[in-house]
Protein backbone atom coordinates (compact mmCIF):
# COMPACT_ATOMS: atom_id res chain seq x y z
CA UNK A 1 0.00 0.00 0.00
CA UNK A 2 0.85 3.18 -0.95
CA UNK A 3 2.25 5.57 2.35
CA UNK A 4 0.29 8.92 0.07
CA UNK A 5 -1.81 10.97 2.17
CA UNK A 6 -5.43 11.78 0.50
CA UNK A 7 -4.38 15.21 -0.25
CA UNK A 8 -5.95 17.65 -3.01
CA UNK A 9 -3.60 19.92 -4.76
CA UNK A 10 -5.52 23.16 -3.61
CA UNK A 11 -4.69 21.67 0.07
CA UNK A 12 -1.33 20.81 -1.01
CA UNK A 13 -0.59 24.81 -2.26
CA UNK A 14 -1.61 25.89 0.77
CA UNK A 15 0.53 23.55 3.56
CA UNK A 16 3.12 24.57 1.30
CA UNK A 17 2.58 28.25 1.76
CA UNK A 18 2.71 27.78 5.34
CA UNK A 19 5.93 26.42 5.15
CA UNK A 20 6.61 30.38 3.90
CA UNK A 21 5.27 32.67 6.68
CA UNK A 22 6.32 35.50 4.15
CA UNK A 23 4.42 34.24 1.69
CA UNK A 24 1.15 36.33 0.54
CA UNK A 25 -0.65 33.84 -0.94
CA UNK A 26 -0.90 35.29 -4.32
CA UNK A 27 1.10 32.66 -5.72
CA UNK A 28 -1.34 29.69 -4.31
CA UNK A 29 -4.22 31.26 -5.67
CA UNK A 30 -2.45 31.75 -9.22
CA UNK A 31 -1.52 27.80 -9.49
CA UNK A 32 -4.56 26.80 -7.69
CA UNK A 33 -6.43 28.85 -10.70
CA UNK A 34 -3.86 27.23 -13.01
CA UNK A 35 -5.13 23.58 -11.97
CA UNK A 36 -8.24 24.65 -12.81
CA UNK A 37 -7.94 25.66 -16.24
CA UNK A 38 -5.91 22.45 -16.63
CA UNK A 39 -8.87 20.16 -15.51
CA UNK A 40 -11.31 21.65 -18.04
CA UNK A 41 -8.56 20.93 -20.82
CA UNK A 42 -8.19 18.20 -19.51
CA UNK A 43 -11.72 17.44 -20.35
CA UNK A 44 -11.94 18.01 -23.69
CA UNK A 45 -8.86 16.58 -24.69
CA UNK A 46 -10.96 13.31 -23.30
CA UNK A 47 -13.19 14.76 -25.08
CA UNK A 48 -11.50 15.22 -28.38
CA UNK A 49 -12.40 12.13 -30.41
CA UNK A 50 -16.11 12.83 -29.39
CA UNK A 51 -17.03 16.05 -30.48
CA UNK A 52 -15.05 17.12 -33.62
CA UNK A 53 -12.90 19.16 -32.83
CA UNK A 54 -9.92 17.28 -33.82
CA UNK A 55 -8.96 18.50 -37.14
CA UNK A 56 -7.07 21.96 -38.03
CA UNK A 57 -7.95 25.28 -37.76
CA UNK A 58 -7.00 26.36 -41.27
CA UNK A 59 -3.90 28.79 -39.01
CA UNK A 60 -0.60 28.34 -38.84
CA UNK A 61 1.22 29.67 -35.60
CA UNK A 62 4.24 32.23 -35.29
CA UNK A 63 6.26 29.18 -35.80
CA UNK A 64 4.92 28.71 -39.51
CA UNK A 65 2.85 25.08 -37.91
CA UNK A 66 -0.07 23.93 -38.31
CA UNK A 67 -2.57 25.20 -35.28
CA UNK A 68 -4.66 22.62 -34.50
CA UNK A 69 -8.40 23.29 -32.55
CA UNK A 70 -7.52 21.98 -29.26
CA UNK A 71 -4.14 24.04 -28.84
CA UNK A 72 -6.44 27.33 -29.21
CA UNK A 73 -8.57 25.78 -27.12
CA UNK A 74 -6.19 25.32 -24.61
CA UNK A 75 -5.13 28.63 -25.32
CA UNK A 76 -7.89 30.74 -24.69
CA UNK A 77 -8.74 28.23 -21.48
CA UNK A 78 -5.60 29.23 -19.97
CA UNK A 79 -5.71 32.96 -20.82
CA UNK A 80 -9.53 33.42 -19.36
CA UNK A 81 -8.60 31.08 -16.60
CA UNK A 82 -5.80 33.23 -15.38
CA UNK A 83 -6.54 36.98 -17.01
CA UNK A 84 -9.01 38.20 -13.65
CA UNK A 85 -7.24 36.67 -10.52
CA UNK A 86 -5.16 40.18 -10.02
CA UNK A 87 -2.01 37.76 -9.43
CA UNK A 88 -0.54 38.22 -13.38
CA UNK A 89 0.91 41.21 -14.98
CA UNK A 90 1.70 39.61 -18.21
CA UNK A 91 1.51 36.60 -20.17
CA UNK A 92 3.20 34.79 -22.45
CA UNK A 93 1.86 31.98 -25.18
CA UNK A 94 3.65 29.50 -27.31
CA UNK A 95 0.63 29.62 -29.40
CA UNK A 96 0.83 33.81 -30.26
CA UNK A 97 3.47 36.28 -30.76
CA UNK A 98 3.71 38.70 -28.41
CA UNK A 99 3.32 39.44 -24.47
CA UNK A 100 -0.34 38.85 -23.85
CA UNK A 101 -1.52 41.97 -21.43
CA UNK A 102 -3.77 41.67 -18.61
CA UNK A 103 -7.30 43.23 -19.75
CA UNK A 104 -7.46 46.95 -18.57
CA UNK A 105 -10.47 46.47 -16.19
CA UNK A 106 -8.48 43.77 -14.20
CA UNK A 107 -6.21 44.24 -11.36
CA UNK A 108 -2.54 43.51 -12.26
CA UNK A 109 -0.19 41.32 -9.76
CA UNK A 110 3.52 40.58 -9.33
CA UNK A 111 3.61 37.05 -11.35
CA UNK A 112 4.42 36.47 -14.84
CA UNK A 113 3.03 33.50 -16.63
CA UNK A 114 4.28 31.62 -19.37
CA UNK A 115 2.65 28.76 -20.97
CA UNK A 116 2.73 25.89 -23.73
CA UNK A 117 -1.01 25.23 -24.14
CA UNK A 118 -0.84 21.73 -25.74
CA UNK A 119 3.09 21.01 -26.24
CA UNK A 120 3.16 17.37 -28.45
CA UNK A 121 0.02 18.28 -30.38
CA UNK A 122 0.59 16.61 -33.79
CA UNK A 123 -0.06 13.07 -31.53
CA UNK A 124 -3.97 14.25 -31.00
CA UNK A 125 -4.95 12.72 -33.46
CA UNK A 126 -3.27 9.54 -32.69
CA UNK A 127 -4.23 9.57 -29.26
CA UNK A 128 -1.12 10.15 -27.91
CA UNK A 129 -0.27 11.76 -24.49
CA UNK A 130 -0.30 15.45 -24.60
CA UNK A 131 0.37 17.74 -22.38
CA UNK A 132 0.65 21.36 -20.89
CA UNK A 133 3.79 23.05 -19.20
CA UNK A 134 3.67 26.41 -17.25
CA UNK A 135 6.83 29.21 -16.01
CA UNK A 136 5.74 31.22 -13.35
CA UNK A 137 8.29 34.65 -12.76
CA UNK A 138 7.95 37.32 -10.37
CA UNK A 139 7.61 40.44 -12.46
CA UNK A 140 10.90 43.15 -12.79
CA UNK A 141 9.15 46.26 -13.80
CA UNK A 142 7.43 48.50 -10.76
CA UNK A 143 3.95 46.87 -9.48
CA UNK A 144 0.87 48.08 -10.70
CA UNK A 145 2.00 49.40 -14.05
CA UNK A 146 1.49 46.62 -16.87
CA UNK A 147 4.21 44.10 -17.23
CA UNK A 148 6.54 44.13 -20.54
CA UNK A 149 8.50 41.60 -22.58
CA UNK A 150 11.50 42.38 -19.88
CA UNK A 151 9.21 40.81 -17.41
CA UNK A 152 9.16 38.12 -19.68
CA UNK A 153 12.62 37.61 -20.46
CA UNK A 154 14.37 36.16 -17.66
CA UNK A 155 16.76 33.27 -17.48
CA UNK A 156 14.92 30.12 -16.07
CA UNK A 157 16.97 30.30 -12.91
CA UNK A 158 14.78 32.94 -11.62
CA UNK A 159 11.64 30.80 -12.18
CA UNK A 160 9.85 30.90 -8.43
CA UNK A 161 7.31 27.82 -9.90
CA UNK A 162 6.62 25.64 -13.13
CA UNK A 163 4.71 22.39 -14.10
CA UNK A 164 3.09 20.31 -16.31
CA UNK A 165 -0.12 18.35 -16.64
CA UNK A 166 0.13 15.12 -18.92
CA UNK A 167 -2.94 14.30 -20.53
CA UNK A 168 -2.09 10.50 -20.82
CA UNK A 169 -3.52 6.97 -19.55
CA UNK A 170 -4.69 9.48 -16.94
CA UNK A 171 -4.27 13.36 -16.50
CA UNK A 172 -0.91 13.97 -14.18
CA UNK A 173 -0.35 17.65 -12.90
CA UNK A 174 3.80 18.01 -11.72
CA UNK A 175 4.63 21.27 -9.69
CA UNK A 176 7.41 22.61 -8.15
CA UNK A 177 7.84 26.13 -6.23
CA UNK A 178 11.45 25.21 -6.13
CA UNK A 179 11.85 22.82 -3.46
CA UNK A 180 9.99 19.76 -3.51
CA UNK A 181 8.27 18.26 -6.71
CA UNK A 182 4.75 16.60 -5.99
CA UNK A 183 2.56 15.02 -8.52
CA UNK A 184 -1.65 14.79 -8.29
CA UNK A 185 -3.21 11.84 -10.72
CA UNK A 186 -6.76 13.64 -11.92
CA UNK A 187 -9.84 11.33 -10.31
CA UNK A 188 -12.28 12.03 -12.77
CA UNK A 189 -15.05 10.75 -10.56
CA UNK A 190 -14.88 14.09 -8.35
CA UNK A 191 -12.76 15.93 -10.22
CA UNK A 192 -9.89 16.59 -8.25
CA UNK A 193 -6.30 16.79 -8.28
CA UNK A 194 -5.03 14.08 -5.81
CA UNK A 195 -1.29 14.03 -4.17
CA UNK A 196 -0.03 10.49 -5.68
CA UNK A 197 3.72 11.23 -6.86
CA UNK A 198 5.12 12.69 -2.97
CA UNK A 199 8.21 14.37 -3.11
CA UNK A 200 9.74 13.34 -6.42
CA UNK A 201 13.60 12.49 -6.55
CA UNK A 202 14.77 11.63 -10.30
CA UNK A 203 17.15 8.77 -9.97
CA UNK A 204 20.55 9.60 -9.84
CA UNK A 205 21.16 7.43 -13.20
CA UNK A 206 19.12 5.69 -15.44
CA UNK A 207 19.19 2.92 -18.38
CA UNK A 208 16.73 4.61 -21.06
CA UNK A 209 17.43 7.27 -24.09
CA UNK A 210 15.09 8.91 -25.10
CA UNK A 211 15.81 11.15 -28.62
CA UNK A 212 14.63 11.21 -32.32
CA UNK A 213 17.00 9.18 -34.05
CA UNK A 214 15.92 9.71 -37.17
CA UNK A 215 17.76 12.86 -37.17
CA UNK A 216 21.20 10.68 -36.22
CA UNK A 217 22.82 12.26 -39.53
CA UNK A 218 23.00 15.43 -38.73
CA UNK A 219 23.78 15.37 -35.17
CA UNK A 220 27.25 16.54 -33.45
CA UNK A 221 29.63 13.81 -34.45
CA UNK A 222 30.09 13.95 -29.56
CA UNK A 223 26.21 12.62 -29.69
CA UNK A 224 26.84 10.14 -32.22
CA UNK A 225 29.63 8.55 -30.36
CA UNK A 226 27.52 9.30 -26.67
CA UNK A 227 24.66 7.47 -28.51
CA UNK A 228 26.93 4.71 -29.87
CA UNK A 229 28.07 4.36 -26.36
CA UNK A 230 24.60 3.75 -24.96
CA UNK A 231 23.87 0.67 -27.31
CA UNK A 232 27.36 -1.04 -26.22
CA UNK A 233 27.29 -3.83 -23.84
CA UNK A 234 29.07 -3.36 -19.98
CA UNK A 235 27.20 -4.90 -17.28
CA UNK A 236 28.62 -1.81 -14.99
CA UNK A 237 26.65 0.58 -16.27
CA UNK A 238 23.94 -0.76 -16.95
CA UNK A 239 24.37 -0.94 -20.74
CA UNK A 240 22.85 -1.35 -23.48
CA UNK A 241 20.06 1.19 -22.21
CA UNK A 242 17.05 1.21 -23.51
CA UNK A 243 15.50 3.90 -26.09
CA UNK A 244 12.02 4.92 -25.76
CA UNK A 245 10.44 8.41 -27.69
CA UNK A 246 6.80 9.09 -27.25
CA UNK A 247 7.51 12.37 -29.40
CA UNK A 248 5.57 14.41 -26.99
CA UNK A 249 8.14 16.76 -24.51
CA UNK A 250 6.05 16.31 -21.61
CA UNK A 251 5.38 12.72 -21.73
CA UNK A 252 9.25 11.72 -22.26
CA UNK A 253 10.27 13.80 -19.40
CA UNK A 254 7.62 12.78 -16.89
CA UNK A 255 9.07 8.91 -17.77
CA UNK A 256 12.33 10.59 -17.15
CA UNK A 257 11.78 11.93 -14.12
CA UNK A 258 10.06 8.76 -12.74
CA UNK A 259 12.68 6.08 -14.14
CA UNK A 260 16.00 8.12 -14.59
CA UNK A 261 17.69 8.45 -17.84
CA UNK A 262 18.15 11.35 -20.25
CA UNK A 263 16.10 13.33 -22.63
CA UNK A 264 17.35 15.11 -25.48
CA UNK A 265 16.25 16.96 -28.52
CA UNK A 266 19.75 18.38 -29.84
CA UNK A 267 21.01 21.09 -31.76
CA UNK A 268 22.14 19.55 -35.65
CA UNK A 269 23.73 20.63 -38.63
CA UNK A 270 19.90 21.47 -40.11
CA UNK A 271 18.70 22.88 -37.19
CA UNK A 272 21.51 25.34 -35.21
CA UNK A 273 19.70 25.98 -31.83
CA UNK A 274 17.28 22.84 -31.89
CA UNK A 275 13.55 22.75 -32.18
CA UNK A 276 12.19 23.15 -28.29
CA UNK A 277 10.99 26.77 -26.79
CA UNK A 278 13.23 28.08 -24.04
CA UNK A 279 10.86 29.76 -22.77
CA UNK A 280 7.91 27.69 -22.72
CA UNK A 281 9.46 24.21 -22.74
CA UNK A 282 12.34 23.56 -21.53
CA UNK A 283 12.81 25.95 -18.88
CA UNK A 284 9.84 25.11 -17.26
CA UNK A 285 11.07 21.53 -17.41
CA UNK A 286 14.46 22.09 -16.10
CA UNK A 287 13.24 23.97 -13.18
CA UNK A 288 11.66 20.79 -12.56
CA UNK A 289 13.92 18.39 -13.23
CA UNK A 290 16.79 20.36 -10.95
CA UNK A 291 14.03 20.62 -8.30
CA UNK A 292 14.37 16.58 -8.24
CA UNK A 293 18.12 16.92 -7.91
CA UNK A 294 18.50 15.59 -11.87
CA UNK A 295 20.55 18.31 -14.34
CA UNK A 296 19.10 20.05 -17.52
CA UNK A 297 22.19 21.24 -19.72
CA UNK A 298 22.24 23.22 -23.18
CA UNK A 299 24.76 20.89 -24.35
CA UNK A 300 28.09 22.68 -22.91
CA UNK A 301 26.36 24.67 -19.62
CA UNK A 302 23.14 25.17 -17.40
CA UNK A 303 19.63 25.57 -19.45
CA UNK A 304 18.67 27.84 -17.10
CA UNK A 305 21.36 29.84 -17.36
CA UNK A 306 20.50 31.54 -20.47
CA UNK A 307 19.72 34.95 -20.65
CA UNK A 308 16.78 34.72 -23.50
CA UNK A 309 16.92 37.60 -26.12
CA UNK A 310 13.55 36.30 -27.50
CA UNK A 311 9.96 35.04 -26.48
CA UNK A 312 10.40 32.23 -29.01
CA UNK A 313 13.56 31.23 -29.16
CA UNK A 314 14.46 27.56 -29.36
CA UNK A 315 17.40 26.15 -27.55
CA UNK A 316 19.00 22.05 -27.61
CA UNK A 317 18.35 20.54 -24.14
CA UNK A 318 19.60 17.14 -22.61
CA UNK A 319 17.93 17.06 -19.54
CA UNK A 320 17.46 13.71 -16.69
CA UNK A 321 19.59 11.90 -14.17
CA UNK A 322 22.67 13.96 -13.45
CA UNK A 323 25.11 10.92 -14.24
CA UNK A 324 23.58 11.01 -17.77
CA UNK A 325 23.73 14.33 -18.71
CA UNK A 326 27.47 14.72 -17.47
CA UNK A 327 27.95 12.02 -19.88
CA UNK A 328 26.87 13.31 -22.82
CA UNK A 329 28.44 16.89 -22.01
CA UNK A 330 31.72 15.20 -21.66
CA UNK A 331 31.33 13.82 -24.73
CA UNK A 332 30.29 16.37 -26.67
CA UNK A 333 32.99 18.83 -25.19
CA UNK A 334 35.98 15.59 -25.69
CA UNK A 335 34.61 16.09 -29.40
CA UNK A 336 35.07 19.96 -29.34
CA UNK A 337 38.51 19.53 -28.19
CA UNK A 338 39.56 16.95 -31.04
CA UNK A 339 38.00 19.43 -33.45
P1 LIG B 1 5.00 21.34 -30.47
O1 LIG B 1 5.25 22.43 -29.46
O2 LIG B 1 4.75 21.89 -31.84
O3 LIG B 1 3.97 20.37 -30.03
O4 LIG B 1 6.40 20.57 -30.70
C1 LIG B 1 7.11 20.14 -29.60
C2 LIG B 1 7.21 18.64 -29.63
C3 LIG B 1 7.73 18.08 -28.33
O5 LIG B 1 6.69 17.72 -27.49
C4 LIG B 1 8.50 16.88 -28.77
O6 LIG B 1 9.52 16.54 -27.86
C5 LIG B 1 9.06 17.30 -30.08
O7 LIG B 1 8.17 18.27 -30.60
C6 LIG B 1 9.15 16.16 -31.06
O8 LIG B 1 9.73 16.60 -32.23
P2 LIG B 1 10.17 15.59 -33.40
O9 LIG B 1 8.93 15.15 -34.06
O10 LIG B 1 11.04 16.42 -34.29
O11 LIG B 1 10.94 14.45 -32.77
MG1 LIG C 1 5.27 22.87 -27.57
Amino acid sequence: MSKTRFMTIERHIIEEERLHPEATGELSRLLSDLAIAIKIISLQVNKAGLVDILGLTGDENVHGEHVKKLDMYAHDMLFKAMDHGGHLCVMASEEEEDIIRIPDDFKLGKYVLLFDPLDGSSNIDANVSIGTIFSIYKRITPDHTPGTLDDCLQPGMKQVASGYAVYGSSTILVYTAGHGVHGFTLDPAIGEFILSHEDIKIPEKGKIYSINEGNYLYWHPGLKKYIKYLQEEDNATHRPYSSRYVGSMVADIHRTLLYGGIFMYPSDSRSHHGKLRLMYECNPMAFIVEAAGGKASHGSGRLMEIVPSNLHQRTPIYIGSKYDVDMVEEFIAREEKNR
